[in-house]
C-alpha cells in the first residue's frame, strides 16, 4: 500500500485558536454586527484573557453587570462545558476559558459592588500528599460555569482542612481528586470524620491511580465521578435535595 505523503494538515485538527480566528474572520464578512454580549461569549470560548477586560467594559455600557455575567460570561463557559464533554476541547482550552470568565466576573462584581448570587456552595480539593489537580481544576471550571460558588481548597490538602471547610461553608457537595493510589485513602478518613462529626453530604471522588467506583462506594457518602463533566449535574441533584445515597444509585448504579 502506498503511504500517504500529504502532511500539510496534520496539525490543523487540534489548532482551535486558528479555527476560532477563521470563524471570527468569516463572521466579520457578514452584514450583521455581533452584539456586545455575543462578543463576550466568543471571547470566553476562545479563552482570550488579554482582551476580556475591554470586551466586558464595552458590554457594560449596554447591559447590567448581572446580564453580562449570566448572558455573556456564563453562556460562553456553558458552551465550553459542552465542548469539553464532546472531547472537542482539551485541558488548556477549558482552563483558559475558565480564567477568562473569572476575570470578566471580577470586573462585573466590582461594578456591582458585591458578588453575584450563586446557586450554592461546593467545596473541592485534591487529596493530602497529592499534586494531581488537573481533574479538580476542570471540576472547578465547570461548576463555576453552572453558577455554583466553588471553594477551591487546592491540592495536597490535609484531611482536617477539608473538614474545617465543610463546617465553615456548609456546602451542598464536597469533591475530592487523587492521582495516586497512595493518597486516595485520605478520602476514607474524610468520610469517617464527616460521619463522626454528624456532617452528612455527597462526597464525590474522582481521579487516577486506584480511585475506582468500587473503592469510592466502599465508604460512607462516597460517590464515584468518572468524568469532571458530571460534576455540575451532581451538584444540581444535591441542590434539588437528593441524598448522597440517591446520587450514588443514580451515578454508580
Ligand atoms: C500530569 C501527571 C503528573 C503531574 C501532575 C500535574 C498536575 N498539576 O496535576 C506531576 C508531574 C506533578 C506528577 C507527579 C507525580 N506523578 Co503523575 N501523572 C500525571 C499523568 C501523566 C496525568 C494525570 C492527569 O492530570 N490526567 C488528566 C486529569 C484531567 O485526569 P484526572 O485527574 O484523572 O481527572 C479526570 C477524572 O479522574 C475525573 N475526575 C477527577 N476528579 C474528579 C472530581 C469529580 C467531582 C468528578 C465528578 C470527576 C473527577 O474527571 C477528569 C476527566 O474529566 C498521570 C498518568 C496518566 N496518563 O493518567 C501520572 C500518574 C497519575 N502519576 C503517577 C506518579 C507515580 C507520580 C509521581 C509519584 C512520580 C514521581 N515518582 O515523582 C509524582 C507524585 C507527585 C504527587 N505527590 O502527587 C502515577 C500514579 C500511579 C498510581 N497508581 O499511584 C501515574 C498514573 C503515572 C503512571 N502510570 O505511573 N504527575
Amino acid at each position: 500500500m502506498k503511504p500517504n505523503q500529504e502532511f500539510s494538515n496534520i496539525f490543523v485538527r487540534y489548532d482551535l485558536n486558528a479555527l476560532h480566528k477563521d470563524f471570527k474572520a468569516k463572521g466579520s464578512k457578514t452584514k450583521l454586527p455581533r452584539s456586545s454580549l455575543q462578543v463576550v461569549i466568543d471571547t470566553v470560548i476562545a479563552g482570550e484573557n488579554e482582551t476580556i477586560s475591554d470586551v466586558v467594559q464595552q458590554a457594560l455600557t449596554q447591559h447590567t453587570p448581572l446580564e453580562v455575567i449570566r448572558e455573556g460570561l456564563i453562556r460562553g463557559m456553558e458552551e465550553v462545558g459542552y465542548l469539553w464533554r464532546e472531547r472537542i476541547y482539551y485541558l488548556p482550552q477549558t482552563l483558559a476559558a475558565s480564567d477568562t470568565m473569572q476575570i470578566g466576573i471580577e470586573i462585573c462584581e466590582a461594578k456591582m459592588g458585591h458578588s453575584y448570587k450563586k446557586k450554592a456552595v461546593v467545596v473541592t480539593h485534591t487529596a493530602d500528599g497529592d499534586l494531581h489537580d488537573l481533574g479538580q481544576k476542570i471540576v472547578n471550571a465547570l461548576l463555576r460555569a453552572s453558577g455554583f460558588e466553588v471553594i477551591d481548597l487546592g491540592k495536597d490538602v490535609p484531611v482536617e482542612e477539608v473538614l474545617v471547610a465543610v463546617e465553615k461553608y456548609h456546602p451542598i457537595m464536597l469533591t475530592g481528586t487523587a492521582g495516586l493510589t497512595l493518597t486516595m485513602n485520605a478520602f476514607e478518613r474524610i468520610s469517617q470524620e464527616l460521619s463522626h462529626r454528624g456532617l452528612e453530604l455527597p462526597f464525590v471522588c474522582g481521579g487516577g491511580g486506584g480511585v475506582t467506583a468500587d473503592f469510592v462506594t466502599s465508604f460512607q457518602f462516597g460517590i464515584y465521578g468518572a468524568d469532571a463533566a458530571q460534576a455540575p449535574q451532581m451538584a444540581e441533584d444535591a441542590l434539588a435535595g437528593k441524598s448522597w445515597l440517591e446520587l450514588r444509585k443514580k451515578y454508580n448504579g
